[in-house]
């Protein structure tokens, strides 16, 4: 089978800072592992110091075949306290922005990847309406420094698992478990996007710019027709709905989920799961996809994430492939898909699970720092350059 795309797709892999830059404190985060009550099982720490090695990381991408690179940079370090900004801060990022241009690489920048700075935490956080103006001004800040070198811009990275695992399942900061308060935060994180989409458009450059969404491939069984509906109301739809005028959506799929009328199901006994938990699934890219395209009225889409946490890179590549396959089939079907970026470039900080799921193409030894590729990241590489899926397995 042979799958091709079209031209200018984007072909990439992702990161956010707080999993591998290091030594990010002064967010909620970084409080959070170090909070005893939290259900963190180690501190991120160092991780895989790519706010010092970020040049040699771009250029090893580049030199896999990839075009593009996503990255996040961090509200914290650009503005420590309130309405004091770094300069120096922002001119890391720009000489990151420009490694990336100077190997061919298209820059795909997230403003806020899970991370709040500790000040606009202990001002309210995500549950004082505040917030949105704040997160508004700082985007605009950083887009004045950086707009004119961004390819894409992604104002939010999962918004809907900001609101959700820290304001109702209490797992992510704050650790909150309230349902009222979960909707009260996705309005004001609906707020802070429309905010930060009029920053970035007036500023320099003109990058398309959207959010990212966590999805799932919600498939109800059992009379559970009722309960998908509420999961997608709340955790999807609120935000599909919010990017109708967004230039792109970013769609981040790793599996599918049965629920029945009264719960969601795990895996079924027996099938393959990864080392999240979740089912062996890829075909959700696929499903979700369509979702985001129909909900959003035909917004481009772009996969800002997919992949596997797992320890058998050979899944890995069975996974990808039949991920690609599904974005064959929506391509063939008219639907916009601008791009596929891999989560994740090297293997890193998974939050409240700390290092032990391994999602990169390219493995990291944290004690000497050394970068060794594994065979998916040749792999992908190699499609990414012929723009081209060529596969006897599917
Ligand atoms: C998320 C994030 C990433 C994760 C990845 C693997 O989806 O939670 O965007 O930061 O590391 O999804 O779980």
């Amino acid at each position: 089978m042979r799958i091709e795309f079209p031209d200018g797709f984007l072909w990439g892999t992702a990161t956010a800072a707080h999993q591998v830059e290091g030594n990010n404190w002064n967010n909620d985060w970084w409080m959070w592992e170090h909070d005893p009550t939290s259900p963190c099982v180690e501190p991120s720490g160092d991780t895989v110091d790519h706010y010092h090695r970020y040049a040699d990381d771009i250029a090893l991408l580049a030199g896999l075949g990839f075009t593009t690179y996503r990255f996040s940079i961090e509200w914290s370090r650009i503005e420590p306290e309130n309405g004091e900004f770094s300069k120096a801060a922002l001119e890391h990022y720009r000489r990151m922005c420009g490694a990336c241009l100077d190997n061919g690489i298209t820059p795909i920048v997230t403003f806020h990847h899970f991370t709040t700075p500790r000040w606009v935490c202990h001002e309210g956080g995500w549950e004082e309406p505040d917030t949105a103006a704040r997160f508004g001004r700082y985007v605009e800040r950083a887009t004045a420094a950086l707009g004119d070198l961004m390819g894409w811009a992604c104002t939010f990275n999962e918004p809907n698992v900001v609101a959700t695992m820290g304001y109702l399942a209490g797992v992510f900061p704050p650790g909150r478990r309230d349902v009222a308060l979960r909707r009260a935060v996705n309005d004001i994180i609906v707020d802070a996007h429309h905010r930060a989409v009029d920053a970035i458009r007036s500023g320099p450059g003109d990058a398309p710019v959207g959010l990212t969404l966590a999805m799932t491939d919600w498939q109800p069984v059992d009379g559970g027709e009722e309960r998908v509906g509420r999961i997608r109301r709340n955790y999807e739809d609120v935000y599909l709905e919010a990017a109708r005028h967004d230039d792109f959506i970013g769609v981040q799929t790793y599996s599918r989920s049965r629920v029945n009328a009264d719960t969601v199901l795990g895996p079924e006994d027996g099938v393959e799961v990864t080392q999240m938990g979740y089912e062996f699934w890829p075909e959700a890219l696929e499903a979700t996809v369509r979702r985001a395209w129909e909900v959003t009225d035909g917004v481009p889409i772009l996969v800002t994430e997919s992949g596997i946490g797992t320890d058998d890179d050979a899944r890995r590549i069975e996974y990808i492939t039949r991920a690609l396959r599904g974005v064959g089939n929506c391509l063939d079907d008219g639907i916009d898909v601008r791009g596929y970026t891999c989560w994740s470039a090297m293997d890193n900080f998974e939050w409240a699970l700390g290092y032990a799921p391994t999602f990169g193409i390219i493995a990291v030894d944290r004690e000497t720092q050394v970068r060794t590729p594994k065979p998916s990241a040749h792999w992908l590489g190699a499609i990414a350059q012929g723009n081209a899926l060529e596969t006897d397995t599917i």
